[in-house]
């Protein structure tokens, strides 16, 4: 009774915009930041009831990634550390979509009942709250606090502004009982790096690494954290550009992961004196990662190192390092088996999977969305998983985790500082780098140039593991989105019937043809993606598959 006057009365100060309909979609809710008030409210009262319902530590992260920077948007952060369980998805949709505040409370009562949640004012529930650098954010984190607040026995906390994977990291800590602080954060991620550079073999590598690397913050959240970050790392010198200070530029204003991956040019502010110079790009909320390198004098031309490359890296990597541990072990006595996965969209480029294959290694495919990538590689021991726009991390099974610390005590007796020894430890340095609540630039970053310094690599080598084979992406706008229906990975449409055979026809004219349609998670558009052995053949092949849909 006392819980359901106190919503009625918030939420009558948080009234949704009339005619706007949101959906949690792949990452959330995102809109316009201005009619988003309501929306966010009503998000801090799901993230209290989440916390309720589990006991655990929960997060509201206030980001909308790589959008312009008048967007903004809103998620929830699980027990985990991972993206909300889908299973209360629908009722993310029902709540923010309740036309007022008197359906608003009979919807949060009928939920807790059917989801048997107590409220109590000795209840304890809390949620970690985050935010980009975005100018909305302030006023969006406040509506978040008071539906946090609307919620007996829940409270608040307010981290500040973070990337969005440091909040997802907080999350996963607080809940494993460990150190959750930025400051924990950092240190942990600059303590594994130091350690991986201890671990480099002495063998003289034929290339001279160089320890310059340039990094484009997006004019974000990322930026500011890495300049923060770089003050800790000997071995490697960073300079961040766009990184967000005053008249730097604008939040992702042709600049960020997103635009260069998708426009495979340089961001502004790179220019031909960077030609031959190791470059990144982070997004809006640092949660994607993409490397580049200036190609021409008088351009922006770039080659890109996208997610599939980046997995490419740490996939060798860490085969390389099993392979050093199992070198006088029989699997047999030992009795367990490493599994390792790997784990793309069809957005993945058609060269990188072959490579991946003929590597040996175990390939599998998820619909888009970071949340099913991530749900298919806690199957393994070691899960590695990305997306082509560089978002992905590593997952390493609890008991892989567990039995490599035992190796490491059993190695450090007997054979101190040997290889396999040391394979261990970088495993084990590798498992606190790496973010393994969610994909996460900064501590991806680090891990490439650790394993680059690692391999003794140029970047030229990197971008000579396979070669991209050309492709094209194009949207088209459509009267339901939601009439195109996929299977098996979003590779094939199942209806309309009849759009799959005419996609198949058309790709039937190209060799190594391959082309998907999808609807999009985050924009009112249908996407297509296409590929084939020359530029001219994956623009014509797009072109025709568009027009199919359209
Ligand atoms: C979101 C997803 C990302 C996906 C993208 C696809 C999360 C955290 N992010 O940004 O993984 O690649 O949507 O967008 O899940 P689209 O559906 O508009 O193509
Ligand atoms: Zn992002």
């Amino acid at each position: 009774q006392e819980q359901q006057s106190i919503l009625l009365e918030s939420a009558s100060r948080f009234p949704p915009q009339k005619g706007v309909k949101l959906s949690y979609g792949t990452a959330g809710f995102r809109a316009d930041a201005s009619v988003l008030s309501a929306a966010v409210f009503r998000v801090g009262i799901l993230a209290a009831l989440r916390s309720l319902k589990t006991q655990s530590v929960t997060g509201v992260m206030i980001t909308a990634s790589h959008n312009q920077v008048s967007d903004n948007g809103v998620k929830i952060v699980d027990p985990s550390g991972g993206m909300l369980t889908q299973e209360w998805e629908p009722f993310a949709d029902a709540l923010v979509n309740a036309v007022d505040a008197e359906e608003l409370v009979r919807l949060v009562i009928a939920f807790q009942e059917k989801e048997k949640i107590a409220f109590a004012r000795t209840q304890s529930a809390e949620i970690l709250l985050g935010r980009d650098t975005r100018p909305s954010g302030d006023f969006l984190l406040e509506a978040a606090k008071q539906g946090i607040n609307s919620i007996v026995g829940a409270v608040a906390s307010d981290m500040g502004i973070l990337t969005t994977p440091q909040l997802h990291w907080m999350v996963q800590m607080r809940n494993k009982g460990k150190m959750a602080s930025e400051s924990d954060y950092y240190e942990q991620l600059s303590s594994s790096f130091r350690c991986l550079l201890d671990l480099i073999p002495k063998e003289a590598t034929t290339y001279k690494i160089e320890k310059n690397l340039v990094v484009d913050g997006a004019n974000g959240v990322g930026g500011e954290k890495l300049e923060f970050l770089k003050k800790s790392l000997n071995d490697l010198v960073i300079e961040v550009r766009n990184s967000g200070k005053k008249d730097e530029g604008i939040l992702n204003d042709g600049v960020g992961a997103d635009f260069v991956q998708k426009e495979k040019v340089a961001p502004r502010g790179f220019g031909p004196d960077d030609i031959g110079t190791r470059c990144a790009s982070l997004d809006g909320d640092a949660d994607r990662l993409v490397y580049f390198c200036l190609k021409s004098k008088n351009g922006n031309e770039i080659d890109l190192i996208d997610g599939d490359k980046i997995l490419s890296l740490f996939a060798l990597f860490i085969k390389e390092q099993l392979s050093i541990l199992n070198k006088e072990e029989n699997e047999e006595k030992n009795g367990y088996h490493v599994t390792l996965g790997v784990v793309q969209t069809a957005y993945a480029n058609g060269a990188s999977t072959d490579y991946l294959k003929k590597q040996g290694l175990e390939v599998v495919f998820t619909p888009t969305g970071v949340k099913y990538l991530h749900e298919k590689a806690s199957h393994y021991d070691i899960g590695i998983y990305f997306e082509a726009n560089g978002h992905g991390t590593i997952l390493l099974s609890e008991s892989f985790t567990n039995l490599l610390e035992v190796k490491n005590n059993e190695l450090a007796s007997i054979a101190k500082g040997s290889e396999q020894h040391r394979a261990a430890l970088r495993l084990l340095a590798l498992s606190k780098l790496i973010n393994q609540a969610v994909g996460d630039a900064l501590s991806g970053l680090l891990l490439v140039e650790a394993i680059f310094q690692h391999m003794g690599w140029s970047i030229q080598v990197w971008m000579d593991l396979y070669h991209d084979l050309p492709s094209k992406q194009l949207k088209v706008k459509v009267a339901d989105r939601k009439s195109i229906v996929t299977a098996n990975a979003e590779t094939v449409v199942i209806r309309p019937s009849g759009l799959q055979e005419a996609i198949n026809s058309e790709t039937a004219k190209f060799p190594h043809g391959r082309a998907f349609v999808r609807p999009s998670g985050t924009e009112d558009v249908v996407r297509v993606y296409a590929e084939a052995t020359t530029q001219e053949a994956a623009d014509s092949l797009a072109n025709s598959v568009a027009q199919r849909v359209a």
